[in-house]
């Protein structure tokens, strides 16, 4: 049977409350001690009192860190922002649960670029290599993209998919009783910064009534203030988001 120390770095509390709860229902599956942390700037108090549990933290820059992470039989980046080192990840078996469908969503807020780019969009839980959201995938899943989905909303779905899969495949992953497979899609990746470039609307700028809305859904994600343009008027910010709604 299973004797394995585990260890789940996260950034994320919501999915890793919904990991949590998973491995509570697995009922003491195997002889596993799970053990659970964050990146030094997440606020590991927050973390502690949403999971209820010990909660440490690991800086992936840090030689000492990593020996210590040497330590454990499996990691799980359940949404750590931090790049894993290959010093680390060649030792150990470390899993990545990424919010989007390997390898069309790689890299940053998959959902946001997936809504602007008309892509298909889903989940995937992969082994860790040394590119961003690109190892070998264990098991992956399309969900539902509506035409009046905002960003949140398909997130949310996202989300519910990402721990989906975790429930399906955390035993096998555990017991290392799964294949892996290179997906043969054309990849696409976006980073913080393009994210970050989305943000200024140019009111100049000539857009189709369909790219606008894109754009907008794509950027409606309560509660985070992202689309604004200048005021020629005042200078100052103006948000703005979108909300849509199909006939009944
Ligand atoms: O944890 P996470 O959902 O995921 C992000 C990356 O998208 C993912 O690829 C990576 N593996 C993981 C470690 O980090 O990100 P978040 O909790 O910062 O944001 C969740 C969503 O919120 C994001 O998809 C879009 C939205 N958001 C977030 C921020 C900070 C905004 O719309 N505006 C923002 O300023």
């Amino acid at each position: 049977m299973t004797n394995k120390k585990v260890l789940i770095v996260s950034d994320n509390q919501i999915i890793l409350k919904g990991f949590v709860e998973i491995i509570d229902s697995l009922q003491n599956f195997g002889n596993i001690h799970w053990e659970y942390a964050v990146s030094p700037y997440s606020n590991q108090k927050q973390f502690q009192e949403t999971i209820q549990r010990e909660v440490g933290i690991f800086d992936m820059k840090k030689g000492k860190d990593i020996q210590q992470l040497l330590n454990y039989n499996l990691i799980f980046s359940i949404h750590c922002k931090q790049l894993f080192p290959k010093e680390l990840f060649s030792k150990v078996k470390c899993i990545n649960v990424h919010p989007g469908f390997n390898p069309v969503n790689r890299g940053w807020y998959p959902q946001v670029f997936a809504i602007i780019h008309e892509r298909i969009i889903g989940a995937t839980i992969h082994e860790i290599n040394e590119n961003l959201d690109d190892g070998p995938v264990i098991a992956r899943a399309e969900v539902e993209k509506k035409e009046t989905d905002t960003s949140l909303d398909l997130y949310n779905r996202v989300v519910n998919k990402e721990l989906e899969l975790i429930k399906l495949h955390i035993k096998d992953i555990l017991t290392d009783n799964y294949q892996t497979f290179i997906p043969e899609e054309q990849a696409f990746l976006f980073l913080k910064k393009d994210f970050n470039n989305l943000l200024e609307i140019d009111i100049e700028k000539k857009y189709t009534g369909k790219e606008f809305v894109n754009l907008l859904r794509a950027l409606s994600h309560a509660p985070y203030k992202n689309a604004f343009y200048i005021s020629p008027e005042t200078g100052k910010k103006i948000y703005m988001s979108i909300q849509l709604e199909e006939e009944k």
